[in-house]
């Protein structure tokens, strides 16, 4: 049997632990009259926390266990005995992760980064012992608090990719075989629909070790506004992408109309958020290497008024020049500056004095500062008679 393994959405109930009892008790000991009060404080409830993490990349795991609790604190004792706080219960999420109030509807956290924290249920504070409430005029008390009750709640926690660029397009456009060619990650690619079944992410890197992400959304046809193919749920991983390539496949394969491709994606877009519609776009035309593409190129520019990039994914030609028209949109920071020797911050490698390796000379140090070479500093140490 074919399990799902990749889940975007799911709603999940969090509690977190209830505060241990404050406990009122009295130390009784031989030859120990009138003890005094002596129980102790119960401990904090354990915290519901999610946790951003580059280990996880799909909901799953809380798909198949929604219900999130956390520890309960434990009551105090005698003899001062404070109670354990019950632990914090820490659950990893994908980046790009919105958490909302599945009452209200409310933004409860959007978890980007990795190692970020939020706590969604608070643990209950625990009670005191009757010790907290000694006092000259009350030197016998009975008085002690219960702990604090747990928070309850139901969370809604769905992904949205975060992509710099996102792939639109028919099935079997091309949009994985471009994924795959532009970046090192590995998408199924094959002759037939929907072979892409959820969002995959790969990095482009540029000769200054820049980044742009791009993501691989499953295709989307004709009527997926109101749910036909696997609808348009999936266009949620594009709203975060900052630009949208809309991948047409210009051989018009099983009779397809490119222009009318384009007007489609269009259209089912604006359907599902304007907003997403009016973000900066490029046309890619795919498949050019194939005689019906270049056939339907002209009309496709009389049709639809637009100029799309033409790239092939059997030699890779035309990419570069995608890669590129990404730059320009997405402007990703260089790495490092270090630009092959085209920069004039830097000596070309030829003209940096020789080395032997056995010492770096001072003006090659000046580029290195990575390298950190400071003498380690010597520690004293009292087994080797440095005693002050
Ligand atoms: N001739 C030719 N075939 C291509 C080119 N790019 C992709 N294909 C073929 O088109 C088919 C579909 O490619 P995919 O990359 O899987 O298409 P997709 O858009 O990801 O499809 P789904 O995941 O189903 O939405 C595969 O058989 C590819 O080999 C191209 O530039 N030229
Ligand atoms: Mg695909």
């Amino acid at each position: 049997m074919k399990t799902r393994t990749f889940i975007d959405r799911v709603e999940v109930r969090v509690r977190s632990g209830k505060g241990g009892d404050g406990v009122a008790t009295f130390r009784r000991e031989a030859l120990v009259s009138e003890g005094g009060p002596d129980g102790g404080d119960g401990g904090r409830g354990g915290d519901v926390v999610l946790k951003g993490s580059i280990h996880v990349n799909s909901l799953i795991a809380l798909f198949f266990d929604p219900h999130l609790y956390a520890e309960n604190g434990v009551n105090g004792g005698n003899r001062r005995c404070f109670g354990r706080r019950g632990k914090d219960l820490v659950v990893p999420v994908p980046l790009g992760t919105i958490v909302t109030d599945a009452d209200t509807g409310l933004l409860v956290a959007d978890i980007t980064e990795a190692g970020q924290t939020v706590v969604v249920a608070k643990g209950g504070p625990g009670g005191f012992g009757n010790c907290h409430f000694k006092s000259s005029v009350n030197q016998v008390p009975t008085e002690h608090t219960l702990g604090g009750e747990p928070e309850e709640r139901k969370l809604v926690l769905e992904i949205k990719t975060i992509a710099d660029a996102g792939l639109l397009g028919f099935p079997n456009a091309g949009k994985s075989s471009i994924l795959s060619m532009v970046s090192s990650a590995t998408p199924k690619i094959a002759s037939y629909p929907f072979t892409t079944l959820n969002p995959i992410v790969g990095q482009i890197e540029y000769r200054d070790f820049a980044q742009v992400t791009m993501a691989d959304v499953p295709g989307i046809i004709e009527g997926a506004a109101r749910g036909v193919g696997l609808g348009i749920d999936f266009l949620r991983h594009l709203e975060r992408a900052r630009v949208l390539v809309y991948v047409i496949d210009m051989a018009g394969t099983d009779n397809r109309e490119p222009w009318k491709d384009y007007e489609i994606l269009s259209k089912e877009i604006s359907e599902y958020n304007q907003e997403l519609a009016e973000r900066p776009s490029l046309v890619v035309a795919n498949k050019m290497d194939e005689e019906a593409a270049v056939e339907n190129l002209p009309r496709f520019v009389k049709e639809t008024g637009v100029t799309p990039i033409q790239v092939n994914c059997v030699d890779g030609t035309g990419l570069d020049v995608l890669k590129e028209e990404l730059r320009k949109i997405v402007n990703p920071k260089p790495r490092s500056g270090w630009h092959h020797g085209e920069t004039d911050d830097h000596p070309p490698l030829s003209e940096m004095p020789d080395t032997t390796g056995d010492e770096i000379p001072a003006e090659a140090m000046k580029f290195a500062t990575f390298l950190k070479l400071d003498p380690p500093k010597k520690k004293s140490h009292p087994s080797r008679g440095n005693i002050h």
